[in-house]
């Protein structure tokens, strides 16, 4: 499949965050909790090797929950600090902010040891990760929570400005953006299928028919899938995931003239359905 990605904004977003990073000591990195895989771009991995780090699985209301417990477990046993968050709920945003709290007790502590003397320090605190996982949401209800805003720092754009957190810590209101890697296996797919990336340069119906045949691999996805669409178990047992997708546009009423499905049209019914959460709670990478 060939998805358009140019080179130049790779390379923007790279020295963006390079010139950013170097004051910065906390690092949020946001995943979407239905691809934590697919979501990451390891460079990050690279460009904070210094810094203090918090996983976000962002999304957390449109995943499973048996499996997005397995990944915060994965990230833990990585020693990594994880937390799964609907970024729409007030509590969770708490919990962001708390968790961000107790990472800069552990920047003091890293400090105090090097320093060897007492002093007030304030952490700085960037949220990065690639587009639409939810940098922007999370950034703006922590701003809500704490409206202080910070005069600017040296050495960063004059666009971007510090959200005092609490007494020592501050969150850049920008963050950092990341491009999805698109090199591995499916990840585009899985990033298409969770409406990370734009479906107006995908080939919709072969997005949609990888999607279902994703779906059908595990029974209790199959089930969401069939009880969604009100499709008959037996009814698909011969069938391909396009005729199943015919099937399911036919239900649907994706028809043009001659009574033949819009394949589009059915492609564009499952997708939405899909990324929004409207069939089930549905994680497409396991641990
Ligand atoms: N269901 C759900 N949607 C979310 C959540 N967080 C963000 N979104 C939605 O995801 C989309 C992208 O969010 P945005 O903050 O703009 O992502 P950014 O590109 O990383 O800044 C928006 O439509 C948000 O409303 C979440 O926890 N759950
Ligand atoms: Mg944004």
């Amino acid at each position: 499949m060939n998805i358009n990605w140019y080179p130049g904004h790779m390379v923007k977003a790279q020295n963006d965050i390079k010139a950013v990073i170097k004051l910065i000591d906390i690092v949020v990195e946001v995943l979407d909790a239905r691809i934590p895989l697919s979501s990451k771009n390891p460079i990050i991995d690279d460009l904070a090797k210094d810094k203090h780090k918090i996983v976000v699985l962002n999304k957390k209301d449109l995943a499973d929950d048996i499996e997005t417990k397995k990944w915060i477990e994965y990230f833990q046993n990585n020693y990594t600090t994880c937390i799964a968050v609907n970024s729409s709920n007030p509590q969770d945003i708490k919990l962001i902010v708390d968790t961000i709290i107790l990472k800069g007790k552990e920047v003091y502590n890293d400090k105090i040891k090097n320093l060897n003397f007492n002093y007030n320090p304030i952490y700085r605190v960037l949220i990065a990760g690639i587009p639409n996982v939810g940098k922007s949401t999370i950034i703006n209800k922590i701003a809500n929570k704490n409206s202080v805003n910070v005069s600017n720092k040296p050495g960063v754009t004059k666009k971007n400005q510090w959200i005092r957190v609490n007494k020592n810590i501050d969150l850049l209101d920008t963050p950092g953006l990341l491009w999805p890697k698109l090199d591995d296996n499916n990840a585009g797919i899985k990033l298409a299928l969770t409406g990370n990336i734009k479906k107006e340069i995908l080939d919709l119906e072969s997005i949609a028919c990888y999607g279902i045949e994703m779906l059908l691999k595990t029974d209790k996805y199959k089930s969401m899938f069939l009880e969604k669409y009100k499709i008959n178990d037996e009814d698909i047992d011969s069938l391909d995931s396009y005729d199943i997708l015919e099937l399911l546009g036919r239900k649907r009423g994706c028809l043009i003239s001659g009574g033949n499905v819009d394949m589009q049209k059915a492609s564009n019914v499952f997708l939405e359905d899909l990324k929004s959460g409207k069939i089930g709670k549905i994680s497409l990478e396991n641990v």
